[in-house]
This record gives structure tokens, C-alpha cells and sequence, in this order.
């Protein structure tokens, strides 16, 4: 399978931040998505497609910095244009009374109440999909949460020949942004998988055990596991 590193590969749209030169587990490297009122609106594009998947695991550091009741996306997958291009889209949502944990997989919707999810604090949050049963499964902080989501995308692939965006939804592939779309808050050791990772692989995936740093990001050294698709 193809391995690639998302240091070779992000290329920033946004400030003057660099950010390339990540190597795998350095917490220092942390995007920052602060609110904009940019028509460019705060994102970051890897510009490489991923692999046909017909399962996959996405884990990342995320510290939601706004309260806003609306929706967060913190990766975007684009291939095609227009209503078909949802190939992954993963999300926070903050309602009134939930926060949520949303992917689409394929253009098909899964969500889920995550309650230890919470605002102003770095969790881990890791989504697995199968395409068999299209089953989709949510972790925070190693935790699965409540449930899991079946019907998602069943018997499909992810295709290749797409754009990813960080921070941002695209409605067209590497546009179509919208500001009630944006991520604000901090992201950082994102990790993708062209697998299905247990539950003892998620708590070794994208770093840190430790009960000391259990909201921070850290290094799990030498029992880190690390994307094979994306590594961070
Ligand atoms: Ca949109």
C-alpha cells in the first residue's frame, strides 16, 4: 500500500504559518484554525489523494476553542463535485443540548453524542469505518463511545482521485467552503489508516497514554502505531 507522509505533503493556504517538516509524533506542530473572516476562511490542503479504501481508521488531536451551537470540520476528502463529493467528511457538531461526533462516508451520514468530548480541551478522537455492515465506530480519548453506527456506506470503497482539506468542508473539490463549516481550535497528529484498528491499536494510535498528559498530546514512543495512509 502506498505510504505517504503528511509532512511532504501539506502545503498551507492560510497566514505564513509553515508547517511543513512535521515528523511523526511532534506535538509541537499544532494548526491553529483560528475564526476568520476570510473568504479563504482558516484550512489546510494535502494535496494527494488517498488509495481506493474499503476500511479506514482517522485519529486526531483536537482542542475545539469556540462554543458556537454549529458544525466543525476537521477533515475533508473531496472527489467529484457537487453532492457526491462528501467522499470523508468528519465533523464536531455542538447543538443546544449535544455535542456530537458526524463523518460521512460516500456522501452517508453517521453521528453520535460523544459527552467527554468537550470545548477547550485536547481530546483524541479516533473514527473507524468498515464498508462491511458500514459499520462506523467513534473514540474519544481511547473510549469508544456509546454506540456504534451501522448502514454506512455498506459494501462501497472510498474512491481515490481526491483532495483532503483540513479545517474546512469542501462542496467542490478544494472549494466550496463556508464559514459556519469552519474548524476553530487547535489539530495536531493526525493519523489515517486503510484499516480497521481494534480497540488496544486506537490507544496506541496518535500518541499518549499517560494519565499525566491525558489531554495533552504526547509521544507514545516506542508502542506508537502511525498511519500508514497519512502519519503525523
Ligand atoms: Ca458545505
Amino acid at each position: 500500500m502506498v505510504r505517504f507522509m503528511v509532512f511532504c505533503l501539506l502545503a498551507l493556504v492560510w497566514s505564513t504559518t509553515e508547517i511543513s517538516g512535521l515528523r511523526r509524533g511532534d506535538f509541537s506542530k499544532v494548526v491553529k484554525f483560528p475564526v476568520s473572516s476570510s473568504s479563504q476562511f482558516p484550512r489546510a490542503v494535502i494535496s494527494k489523494s488517498l488509495p481506493p479504501m474499503d476500511e479506514f481508521t482517522l485519529c486526531s488531536w483536537l482542542k475545539l476553542t469556540s462554543s458556537e451551537e454549529r458544525e466543525f470540520v476537521f477533515f475533508s476528502y473531496a472527489v467529484g463535485n457537487g453532492g457526491d463529493s462528501d467522499e470523508i467528511m468528519a465533523s464536531v457538531n455542538r447543538t443546544t443540548s449535544t455535542t456530537e461526533l458526524k463523518i460521512k462516508i460516500a456522501n452517508q451520514l453517521a453521528r453520535l453524542s460523544c459527552a467527554t468530548f468537550t470545548v477547550g480541551n485536547f481530546h483524541k478522537v479516533c473514527i473507524t469505518w468498515t464498508s462491511v455492515k458500514g459499520r462506523v465506530q467513534f473514540y474519544v480519548d481511547e473510549d469508544m463511545c456509546s454506540a456504534q453506527v451501522n448502514g454506512v456506506a455498506v459494501g462501497t470503497q472510498v474512491r481515490n482521485g481526491g483532495t483532503i482539506v483540513l479545517g474546512q468542508d469542501q462542496d467542490t473539490v478544494g472549494g466550496g467552503f463556508s464559514s459556519d463549516q469552519s474548524y476553530v481550535g487547535d489539530l495536531t497528529q493526525l493519523n489515517l489508516f486503510d484499516e480497521l484498528l481494534d480497540q488496544d491499536q486506537i490507544r496506541r494510535a496518535s500518541t499518549c497514554l499517560s494519565k499525566t498528559f491525558k489531554y495533552s498530546p504526547c509521544c507514545y514512543q516506542e508502542d506508537e502505531i502511525s498511519g500508514n495512509i497519512i502519519s503525523w
